[in-house]
């Protein structure tokens, strides 16, 4: 067993409205290509790669949107990315908008087996953004009126790669990675590979413009960084960048270790292979020391975080 899991982020430029099914699927080909000659084991592509971020757009009904979900599994055109994932031997994830058979809507990630199979699906928990029309924002972010919350809690499967590694792999979907009780969900099922797609906008969420554009990409790098460092894990978090419809999504794909160093980094904003060696015994430094949960985690203390949404300040104030 070699412990080293080679790991490909396929980051993604953008998604034009115009552009059909069969470009994305083409280009889709290209980076699993590119990964199985690079000797990659999983390949990992970005949130909604299969669409433009069209919760950036308002529609009235969900009949409207319904025209960017997929209601088979594989969605159309996948089966021929995951025909040739099988042929070169490589496991896959990929993210896409879910319309259940029952008329459920998600934003849904996929890992499948180098044999085809689906192995692990996991539903977007955190949905940014907002329901109804805002007409003051630079952008609408309308996640919260075309997703449900996702179903399916923060599952982790415990996977052997045959002549690999046996890995516990684990996946979040964009907002997700800000929230460290998931990060925490996975690592208390000792997660060793989390995989993350996003679509993340260059300009704000808050109206105001309070937050500088440098910050999201150092916000989007510390939340995988802590993530790992803290449930002693890998993470591959993958864009789709670019300008999509006028609306820039910055690219920054990176690949994190357990002691939170950034091993591989993009460099564009257009379809882009980062390819890393994970030796999976460095998930097992910090187990053994700093972060062996069982040795120090105190969960009698950690009650308001299970049972506590929103803030409640102290109800005295003392004056100083
Ligand atoms: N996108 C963004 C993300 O969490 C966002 C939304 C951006 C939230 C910046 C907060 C700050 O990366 C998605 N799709 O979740």
């Amino acid at each position: 067993m070699s412990h080293i899991l080679t790991v490909a982020a396929a980051q993604m430029g953008p998604i034009q409205r115009t552009d059909s099914r069969d470009d994305v699927i083409a280009r889709m080909l290209k980076l699993v290509e590119g990964a199985a000659h690079r000797g990659a084991h999983i390949v990992v592509f970005p949130e909604l790669c299969l669409t433009p971020f069209f919760p950036r757009w308002y529609y009235e009904t969900m009949e409207e949107a319904d025209q960017w979900f997929d209601t088979q599994w594989p969605p159309a055109g996948m089966q021929a990315v995951l025909d040739l994932a099988r042929q070169k031997g490589v496991m896959l994830q990929f993210s896409y908008a879910e319309k259940t058979p029952d008329n459920h809507h998600f934003n849904t990630a996929s890992l499948v087996s180098r044999h085809g199979e689906e192995v692990l699906k996991y539903r977007k928990i955190h949905l940014p953004g907002h329901a109804e029309y805002i007409a003051e924002r630079p952008l609408q972010h309308l996640e919260k009126r075309y997703f449900e919350v996702g179903n399916l809690g923060f599952p982790v499967r415990r996977l052997d790669f045959e002549g690999v590694a046996t890995f516990n792999a684990g996946m979040l979907l964009c907002n997700d990675r800000r929230w460290p009780e998931a990060w925490r969900e996975l690592g208390l099922q000792e997660v060793d590979l989390v995989m993350i797609g996003y679509n993340t906008p260059v300009a704000n969420l808050d109206v105001k413009h309070e937050q500088p554009p440098h910050l999201k990409v150092l916000h989007s790098n510390l939340v995988v960084q802590a993530g790992c460092y803290q449930n002693n894990c890998f993470a591959v978090s993958v864009a789709k960048a670019g300008v999509e419809d006028g609306h820039a999504m910055f690219g920054n794909s990176i690949i994190v270790n357990p002691f939170g160093e950034i091993i591989a980094q993009a460099s564009t904003w257009s379809d882009e292979l980062l390819v890393a060696d994970c030796d999976l015994r460095l998930c097992h430094v910090n187990r053994a020391s700093t972060f062996n949960f069982s040795a120090h985690r105190r969960p009698e203390y950690y009650r308001r975080i299970v049972d506590q949404t929103g803030w409640k300040r102290p109800e005295h104030t003392l004056t100083v």
